[in-house]
């Protein structure tokens, strides 16, 4: 009964989507993403759009367009009503739950890092899991480390942080760690993001420097505290039935320009916090950068405990000690 129920829905769902072509013939694939054009994630989808068109001579027509809660990108890519998501890896771990150990905070050491282990063996392996989730794990992308952002309330240390309502995504491993800290997590989608700052229904938000920029959340923000305290991975998402239905070359084309983006995203990503923080500061928001780092890892170590049990302590101290 509910295969037949599926059957039917995924054949509806291909007929609402890339069973519509153009007149030439060409097939449509839709792909968005969270932020404006000119950003880290705008970047990728122009880079994936440019190559994936030429690469396939115009038989794909990619179209990009903005999608700012990422939890109904990825529901709509799953779904099979839009082919492709760029996304943040924020709400990806209730979809691809093995994701969630790369949500674990001050995991990464920096950039290097990260990719390193994004381009990796950890990386490629939660790749090959995405078709047992319903959907198809193109390339990695970057968010960045994420900062940690307040309105009117300043924090001198992290014991100050004690009852402060704080906007995370719908990430339950970061909402756990700002849990232990004494943090009253406020989840949301991005979009909910903005008019949560400025009715100040929240006390601060936590995102990374090209997130901040692109979306001019320091406008909605009196600090910027540099914690990179988490690193936020991003995915190139794509539904697998749409994927099996373009032929060999195409798909091809599709992973080589899945590749292209996450370069062009990783690129905007570093330009990004190279000159940033100088325009942030520029714009007026106060910026601190934070000596006793230390002290942050300390407020959310009772959420350890937890994280280990989840993923095994030695896969964790694997991914710590990855050179
Ligand atoms: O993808 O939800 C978030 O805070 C993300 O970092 C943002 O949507 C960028």
């Amino acid at each position: 009964q509910y295969a037949k129920l599926g059957a039917l829905t995924s054949a509806l769902a291909l007929s609402m989507s890339w069973g519509v072509s153009t007149a030439l013939g060409q097939t449509v694939l839709t792909v968005t993403h969270s932020s404006p054009a000119d950003s880290h994630f705008g970047e990728a989808a122009i880079a994936f759009k440019q190559s994936l068109e030429a690469q396939t001579d115009g038989a794909i027509d990619v179209v990009i367009q903005r999608l700012d809660n990422e939890r109904e990108a990825l529901e709509s890519v799953q779904f099979g009503t839009q082919e492709c998501a760029i996304v943040s890896a924020g709400p990806l771990g209730n979809f691809v739950p093995e994701t969630r150990v790369l949500d674990v905070p001050f995991l990464f050491d920096g950039y290097e890092h990260a990719r390193g282990v994004l381009d990796g063996e950890t990386g490629q392996e939660l790749l090959a899991l995405f078709p047992r989730y319903g959907l198809e794990g193109v390339a990695w992308m970057e968010n960045g480390f994420r900062n940690l952002t307040t309105g009117s309330k300043s924090i001198a240390s992290p014991d100050d942080l004690v009852g402060m309502k704080i906007r995370t995504m719908e990430n339950p491993i970061h909402i756990a760690a700002w849990q232990a800290a004494g943090v009253l997590p406020t989840p949301m989608a991005f979009s909910e993001l903005p008019p949560a700052l400025q009715q100040g229904t929240v006390d601060g938000q936590e995102n990374p420097i090209p997130v901040i920029l692109a979306n001019n959340l320091d406008m909605m923000q009196q600090h910027l505290y540099l914690t990179r305290h988490v690193y936020s991975p991003g995915i190139f998402a794509c539904n697998p039935d749409f994927v099996a239905g373009l032929d060999e070359q195409q798909q091809a084309a599709l992973k080589t320009s899945g590749a292209f983006a996450a370069a062009a995203n990783r690129k905007r990503v570093e330009k990004d916090e190279l000159v940033g923080i100088e325009t942030l500061r520029d714009r007026g928001i106060d910026i601190v950068e934070i000596d006793d780092i230390q002290a942050y890892r300390d407020a959310m170590a009772s959420a350890y405990a937890d994280f280990e049990a989840e993923f095994g302590a030695e896969r964790l101290q694997a991914i710590r000690d990855w050179s």
